[in-house]
Order: structure tokens, then sequence, then C-alpha cells
């Protein structure tokens, strides 16, 4: 099994994390989706990483669906089967994409010429990080997992969100929310979390 992905790329963090803490045998290898000689694009018609090429000669898109298939191979699963705990693990995942889409596109409309960018898109993307931090921040429980007591997806995929906003769209939210802060302190302790963090984010 082949994980194809950049160091950066959070959609692909979300699966090596999943990788590290399930210990599963998968090569890791580094993809930059934008270059002119890509292997991706042969892969996955979008152009998108994260990409799971399975021993089968299957392939997988995009990172829910790689998280979902990861986490089939080995128990205990961080994605229940069934029942409301399963779309209740699905809304954290969609909100953390989410905010992943937001920061991703803000970053991109500032990439462009001054003179191109545009302010009213970058102010709304803005929002939904801000809507997204205070929507988890009112949803934290008083111990350490965002749902049933131990790690799972929803602790995954909000972590590597908050970790991404910090790198690409760095500002004060901890001053807002002090808690929320507090507890991405301590999934970020996390050796999944530490080995795979963007260079430039390690941790000394
Ligand atoms: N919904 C996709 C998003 C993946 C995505 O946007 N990946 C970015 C890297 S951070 C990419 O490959 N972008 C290349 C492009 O948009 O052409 C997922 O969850 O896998």
């Amino acid at each position: 099994m082949k994980l194809y992905g950049s160091l950066t790329s959070p959609y692909v963090r979300k699966a090596r994390i999943l990788i590290r803490e399930k210990d599963l045998a998968c090569e890791f290898v580094v993809a930059d989706a934008w270059a002119a000689d890509s292997p991706i694009p042969a892969l996955n018609p979008l152009g998108k990483v994260p990409v799971l090429a399975l021993d089968n000669g299957d392939v997988l898109f995009d990172s829910p669906v790689i998280i979902e298939y990861l986490d089939s191979l080995k128990a205990p699963a961080l994605l229940p089967a069934s029942g409301a705990a399963r779309w209740e693990m699905l809304r954290w995942q969609a909100l953390a994409d989410g905010i992943l889409d937001a920061v991703v596109d803000r970053l991109l409309e500032l990439r462009r010429p001054v003179a191109q960018q545009s302010s009213d898109k970058i102010r709304r993307q803005e929002e939904k990080v801000a809507r997204s931090h205070e929507y988890i921040a009112r949803h934290l429980s008083n111990g350490p997992w965002l749902m049933s007591d131990r790690f799972t997806l929803a602790d995954l995929a909000i972590g590597v969100a908050l970790e991404y906003t910090d790198f690409r769209y760095p500002h004060a939210w901890r001053g807002r929310h002090p808690r929320l802060g507090s507890w991405l302190a301590g999934i970020g302790a996390r050796p999944s979390f530490i080995e795979t963090l963007p260079p430039g984010m390690e941790k000394k």
C-alpha cells in the first residue's frame, strides 16, 4: 500500500496520522500535486492528494474515503460503523475538512497578484474559520476527547484543522477560545501529530 501526498497537505496529514496511530504498513510517497511532472493526475483525475494505491492495484481518493478504508484495516475503529455516533463523527470530519478548504481558499487568494485579490472572498473564508472555531469551542467536553472516552476521528480531524489554521492563517484565536487552545495542546502532543507536522512547524 502506498500513500501519495505532500508534507504540507493537511488532507494527507489526516491519513498519515491514522496510519501512525494504527501502526499500518504503508509507504509514504512524497508527490506534489501542482508540479508539471506530477504522478497524481494519472492516479486521481481530480489531480489532488492524498491518493492511496492499494496492493491489488485499486486507487482510492479523497481523504474521507482513504480514512474510512484505512480505519477498516485494524481495530479499534476511530469511526463507528453505524448509529448516531457515526453521523456525529462524520459531521466533525466535515467541519474539519471545511476549515481546511476555507484556509486553503484564503491562501490561494492571497497568493494571487495583489490587484486581483478579492477582499470579500478572503473575509468570507476568515468568517468560516472564526465561526467554526467558535462552534468547536462551544461543543468541547470537559475531558480530552471531542466524542467518546478515547481518541477518535473527531479529535484527529479537528486537531489537524486547528494546527493547519496555525500553519497557514496564524492569528490569535486562542485569546477568544483558551480552552480550545488547551485541548489542541493535548492532541498536538501525540506522537502521531508531532511526527507529521509540516516542515517549519516542528516542535523544538
Ligand atoms: N477533498 C479533498 C481535498 C484534497 C486537496 O485539495 N488537496 C490539495 C493539497 S492540500 C491538492 O492536491 N490540490 C491540488 C489541486 O487542487 O489541483 C480531500 O479531502 O482529499
